[in-house]
């Protein structure tokens, strides 16, 4: 029995595990929080503990599968696998081009080296426009409004928890979800120690969630109106005189024309669309711009809904004018070890962001950071025409639970002439594939969770090798991606997966060698490729990254702590951190000024009635997305996927607490268990997403034991935000009935 420490994969916190393992059963006996970590000093939720079961589940896929004629899954070997697909994939692309073909890529991604280090090659080996991913039904919203801002969609201004005399928090519920653009294991521990120093949290959430009901205030917002609110926020703090720039002072464009727009946002102009108090605004906003530090943080229900860019980029605007933006307390940015675009090429100014470079073929959407939006998926397939999607790749990915209307995507992937899904589960999606290529558990996977660590509270780094060794015959999941390049690519299922790796490394180290910034820079490419070895894949990659990074530190640097390495607190990055071609921070972007016409809209329409209902979501601390219900510790205990719904709403409705009620919306209808409780405002209803697992074909007993409803069966695919196309998954209209109780039988006789 040895103790082995690792990174947790399953959440933006990434907590250190100390696992106790099990070389002989393969398996790990017993799951601890590594008390030993820098950053999470021994914190784990329920999710972590989890990973022995979700390494040990049945269910887990542990070899390719092969879709057979009668509809069902076969075992095959990798060669198997690997053959149909290069039979299969090419055809499409000759018949239809290389737009024919499709891929999503799915919120694990963004977890995995593989997919993170040489996800791109594939993309751009498949050199179709349809690549789409969970990133517009998440944040891109933020990430658009940050590149606007600070010029590229990675510099995201984050708070710095530890620190702060004041966290103003919207749509965001990291009681359950640990936090988000926000890495910061024992996110609980961190808020209370807010108030236990005096400090003052306020959630503004049209749910009283767990983070609200441990916050000083609650402001129950009505869904959708967070850019209303914060647009009175800053009318407040500029009539009054309370602005400050500090650490911005000097390097902002387009203050004047905030101060402007904002003039016309009132507190008591928005205070019947957002549903809050004026008084409560104004003394909110006072608050904010006069506590010592302050910071203002958004998350998922500030960016998938109707006003997410712009409510995204207020919220910074809101830290900017207050002096929070850059400075201890308030919203500052993280310097990984593994760098970022914003510690490449020239400190302080750069390219910045364009978005719309092309667009989707069906409905026009535009491209954001080289993708389109996934609620335009469906209809890129079932829509015939020129540029028809013929093919799909998902990796990681559960888009027929996770993205809008749910039912007309699963009908469209049963048209494809072709699909193949990397993944771990048989589930709704996959079930779909014709062959499915499994990852290693990820106890036997590398982890290095490079791209939280750029989003995190404190700068830390931390790798964790593989805590158990692969099973025979299974490739890592970096080489799985690059044998699909070489079918991509045209060598066929056996191309050299070793030469493409080599490939891929010289390109990285040429970008390296070729900037006049870089440590490396004017260097000798066969020379410093040589320094990396003999390491190849992820792990060269990750090395190339360290050494070139803004602490210079190696590979070997990381493997010798496996508690991690403490980089230590935020420190202010300005001005080096920008890249907009000003190099200033563009407080006004025309796209985003733009929009605020719709803001006087939103004002201008008739308030919500009395009998009118929108839809949210809702995360639960045992839930992941849809895809950890197979874990019977996470689906234990009381039904979590309800519909929430105010006692006053359940009284005019009629809708029985237990009791079963439709709900319908433009896209669809389902059926779902009612809780009635005044956690959540009148004229709203609450189901979560991530669930609705009886599905034909899905290979998942637990999970089908525990089905619940799929909420994406009704949000539209229609109700995009409209400067990044991501998904209003939240302010959905839609109408609630109860279901009627079955008749009693009438007596016999
Ligand atoms: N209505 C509504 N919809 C939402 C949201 C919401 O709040 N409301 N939230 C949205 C958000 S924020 C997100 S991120 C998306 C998530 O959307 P998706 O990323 O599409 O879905 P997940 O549920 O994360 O599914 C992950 C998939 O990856 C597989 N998987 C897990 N680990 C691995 C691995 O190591 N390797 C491989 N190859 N596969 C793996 C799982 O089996 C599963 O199929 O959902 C979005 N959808
Ligand atoms: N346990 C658990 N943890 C997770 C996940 C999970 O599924 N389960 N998913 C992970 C992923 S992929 C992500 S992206 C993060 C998300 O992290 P969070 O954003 O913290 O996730 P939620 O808990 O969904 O919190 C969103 C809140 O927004 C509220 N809300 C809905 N509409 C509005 C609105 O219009 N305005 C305002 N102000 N609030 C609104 C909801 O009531 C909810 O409380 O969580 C991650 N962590
Ligand atoms: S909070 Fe996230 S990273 Fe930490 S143990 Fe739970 S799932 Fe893992
Ligand atoms: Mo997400």
């Amino acid at each position: 029995m040895t103790v082995a420490f690792r990174t947790c994969p399953l959440c933006e916190a990434t907590c250190g595990l100390a696992l106790e393992v099990d070389e002989g059963a393969h398996t790990v006996t017993k799951v601890r929080g590594d008390a030993d970590d820098v950053f999470s000093h021994g914190f784990l939720c329920p999710k972590g503990v989890s990973i022995k079961e979700l390494h040990d589940d049945p269910d887990r896929v542990r070899t390719p599968l092969v879709k057979q004629l009668d509809g069902t899954f076969a075992a095959a070997t990798w060669d198997e696998a690997f053959a149909v697909i290069a039979d299969r994939l090419p055809a499409v692309v000759a018949a239809g081009g290389k737009d024919a073909v499709a891929a999503y890529i799915g919120n694990p991604a963004a977890h995995s080296l593989a997919f993170l280090l040489y996800g791109k090659v594939l993309l751009k080996a498949l050199g179709t426009k349809n690549i789409f991913s969970a990133s517009t039904v998440d944040q891109y919203p933020k990430q658009a409004a940050s590149a606007l801002m600070f010029g590229t969609g990675t510099t995201i201004a984050i708070p710095d928890l530890d620190r702060t005399d004041y966290l103003l928090c919207l749509g965001a519920n990291p009681l359950a979800s640990n936090g988000s653009l926000m890495t910061a294991p024992d996110a609980r521990g961190r808020l209370r120690a807010i108030r236990a120093r005096g400090g003052r949290i306020v959630v503004v959430d049209p749910r009283r969630s767990r983070t609200a009901a441990e916050a000083d205030e609650h402001l129950p917002i009505r869904p959708g109106t967070d850019a209303l609110l914060l647009m009175a926020m800053l009318q407040v703090i500029f009539a009054e005189g309370l602005e400050a720039l500090n650490a911005a002072d000097g390097l902002v464009d387009g203050l004047d024309e905030v101060r402007a727009l904002a003039a016309d946002f009132p507190p008591e102009a928005v205070a019947d669309a957002t549903g809050l108090d004026a008084d409560a605004i104004r003394r909110v906003a006072r608050d904010f711009a006069t506590a010592p530090s302050a910071v203002a943080y958004g998350r998922i229900g500030t960016t998938t809904q109707a006003f997410g860019t712009t409510a995204s980029w207020l919220i910074d605007v809101l830290n900017v004018v207050t002096g929070n933006l850059d400075r201890a307390g308030g919203a500052m940015f993280p310097l990984p070890s593994a760098g970022l675009p914003n510690t490449k090429g020239e400190p302080g100014r750069g390219r910045g962001a364009r978005f719309g470079r092309w667009t989707s073929r069906v409905r026009g959407l535009g491209e954001v950071f080289g993708e389109l939006p996934v609620a335009c998926l469906a209809e890129e397939i079932d829509t015939p025409g020129d540029g028809q999607v013929r093919a799909l790749i998902t990796v990681a990915g559960n888009p027929v639970v996770s993205t809008p209307n749910s039912d007309r995507l699963a009908a469209a992937l049963d048209e494809l002439d072709f699909m193949v899904s990397i993944d771990i589960y048989v589930n709704e999606t996959t079930r779909h594939a014709d062959v499915i290529l499994p990852s290693p558990s990820p106890l036997e996977k590398a982890h290095f969770d490079f791209v939280f660590q750029g989003f995190a509270i404190r700068n830390y780094t931390n790798y964790s090798p593989p805590v158990l060794p692969r099973p025979e015959g299974m490739p890592d999941e970096w080489e799985t991606v690059l044998r699909l390049v070489g079918v991509a690519t045209g060598q066929g299922p056996d191309a050299d997966v070793a030469a493409i790796d080599d490939f891929v490394a010289r390109a990285a180290i040429g970008k390296e060698v070729g900037d006049p910034y870089s440590p490396w820079h004017g260097r000798d490419v066969e020379e410093a490729l040589a320094e990396l070895a003999p390491r190849t894949g992820t792990a060269r990659l990750i090395d190339l990254m360290l050494r070139t990074g803004p602490y210079g530190l190696t590979l070997t640097d990381l493997e010798a702590q496996p508690h991690g390495i403490d980089l230590g607190p935020l420190e202010p990055r300005l001005p080096a951190v920008l890249r907009t071609p000003s190099g200033r921070i563009e407080l006004a972007p025309p796209a985003l000024v733009a929009d605020v016409a719709r803001l006087h809209d939103a004002l201008a329409a008739a308030p919500a009635g009395d009998g009118d209902l929108v839809l949210i979501g809702r995360r639960h601390l045992r839930s992941n997305n849809s895809w950890m219900h197979n874990l019977p510790m996470l689906v234990r205990g009381p039904e979590r996927c309800t519909l929430h719904v105010h006692p006053d709403d359940a009284a005019r409705l009629e809708l029985a607490d237990g009791g079963q009620a439709t709900i319908r919306s433009r896209v669809g209808e389902v059926t779902a268990p009612v809780e009635v409780t005044a956690d959540i405002r009148p004229g709203v209803v609450s189901l979560p997403h991530g669930w609705g697992h009886d599905r034909d074909g899905a290979d998942m007993a637990v999970a089908r034991a525990h089905a619940g409803t799929n909420s994406n069966v009704l949000t539209d695919e229609a109700a995009v935000e409209p400067l990044t196309g991501t998904a209003v998954l939240n302010g959905i209209p839609v109408e609630v009935a109860p279901v009627a109780a079955p008749a009693p039988l009438a007596a016999a006789g």
